[in-house]
C-alpha cells in the first residue's frame, strides 16, 4: 500500500501502459482519475477494475492536444476526490512514417499530443499541487526513444526527448514546492501503439532478440516503476529518468 488514499491522475488510460499504471496505483491504495480520448469501453473497463479493488475512479473524456482539456481534467478530479497527489502524463501517439515524405499534419499532431499535451497537463496538475501546498509527484511516460533514434519515428523521438527534458526543467521549477518530477523510459512494450509495427515477424524477432531479459515488455512492466516514483520510497528522487526496457538500451555488443 505505497499510495494509500493518494489521488492519482493518469492521461490516456483507457488501454496500454496508462491503464496498467492506473490499476497498479489502485492496487497500492490510490483513488484514480483517468483521462481518455475515445475508447469508451477501455475507459469503462479501467474504472471497473479499479472499483473492484475497492478504490474510487472517474473517467474524463478529453483530447490532451487541446490546452483546455488539462484544467478540465484536473478540475474534475478535484471535484470528485478533493485533491491531486500524483500526476502521470502518459497519453501519446506514434504513427510510424518515413521521414522524407512525412505529412505535416502527422508531424504536427504527434507534437501536439505528445509534447504540447504533456506541457499543458503537467502545468495544470502542478498548479493544483502548489495550491494544495503539500507537494506531489509527477511522472511522465517518455521512452527509450528519448535517447536513441528511429528512422520511422522522426516526428516521435523529439517529442519523447522533449518530455524527458520537461521533467528535468519542471523538477527545478517545482522542487521548492516539494513536487518531484521524473520520467520513465519504456523500451518496446506490446500495446496498441505498435501492434501494426510488431506484426512484422522479422522486426518483432529482431527487437525481442536485442533485449537481455529475453522478451518484449508488457504494460504491467511499467506499473511498478511508476508506483515507485509516485511513492515516498522515491522521496529524494527528482529530475531522474528511469529506463524500463529489459536492458535493450545498454545492449551494444
Ligand atoms: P496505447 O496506444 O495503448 O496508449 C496510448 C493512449 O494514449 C491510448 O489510450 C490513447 O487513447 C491515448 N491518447 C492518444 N491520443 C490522445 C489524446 N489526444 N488525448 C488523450 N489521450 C490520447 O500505447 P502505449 O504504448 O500504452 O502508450 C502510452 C505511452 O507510452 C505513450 O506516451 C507512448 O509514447 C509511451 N511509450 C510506449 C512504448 C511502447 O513500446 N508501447 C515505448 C515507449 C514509450
Ligand atoms: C517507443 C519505442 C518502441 C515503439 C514505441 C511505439 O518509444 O520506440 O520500440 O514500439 O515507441
Amino acid at each position: 500500500m505505497l499510495l494509500k488514499d493518494k489521488v492519482v491522475l493518469v492521461t490516456g488510460a483507457s488501454g496500454g501502459i496508462g491503464k496498467a499504471a492506473a490499476i497498479g496505483c489502485a492496487q497500492h491504495g490510490a483513488d484514480v482519475a483517468i483521462n481518455y480520448h475515445s475508447d469508451e469501453a477501455g475507459a469503462a473497463d479501467a474504472i471497473a477494475q479499479i472499483e473492484a479493488l475497492g478504490r474510487r475512479a472517474i473517467a474524463v473524456k478529453g483530447d490532451v492536444a487541446e490546452a483546455a482539456s488539462a484544467p478540465a481534467f484536473v478540475q474534475a478530479a478535484v471535484e470528485a476526490f478533493g485533491k491531486v497527489d500524483v500526476f502521470v502524463n502518459n497519453a501519446g501517439i506514434c504513427p510510424f512514417h518515413t521521414f522524407l515524405d512525412m505529412p505535416a499534419e502527422v508531424m504536427e499532431r504527434t507534437m501536439r499530443v505528445n509534447l504540447h499535451g504533456a506541457y499543458y497537463m503537467v502545468q495544470a496538475a502542478a498548479n493544483q499541487m502548489v495550491k494544495q501546498g503539500h507537494g506531489g509527484a509527477i511522472i511522465a511516460v517518455s521512452s527509450i526513444s528519448a535517447l536513441v533514434g528511429g528512422g520511422m519515428q522522426t516526428h516521435y523521438t523529439p517529442t519523447k526527448a522533449g518530455v524527458n527534458s520537461l521533467m528535468q526543467s519542471t523538477a527545478i521549477a517545482l522542487g521548492p514546492y516539494g513536487i518531484r518530477c521524473n520520467a520513465v523510459l519504456p523500451g518496446t512494450i506490446e500495446t496498441a501503439i505498435n501492434k501494426e509495427d510488431l506484426a512484422d515477424q522479422k522486426k518483432r524477432d529482431y527487437m525481442a532478440g536485442r533485449i537481455p531479459l529475453g522478451r518484449l515488455g508488457e504494460p504491467d512492466d511499467l506499473a511498478g516503476p511508476i508506483v515507485f516514483l509516485a511513492s515516498d520510497l522515491a522521496k529524494y528522487v527528482t529530475g531522474a529518468a528511469l529506463l524500463v526496457d529489459g536492458g535493450a538500451f545498454v545492449n551494444l555488443q
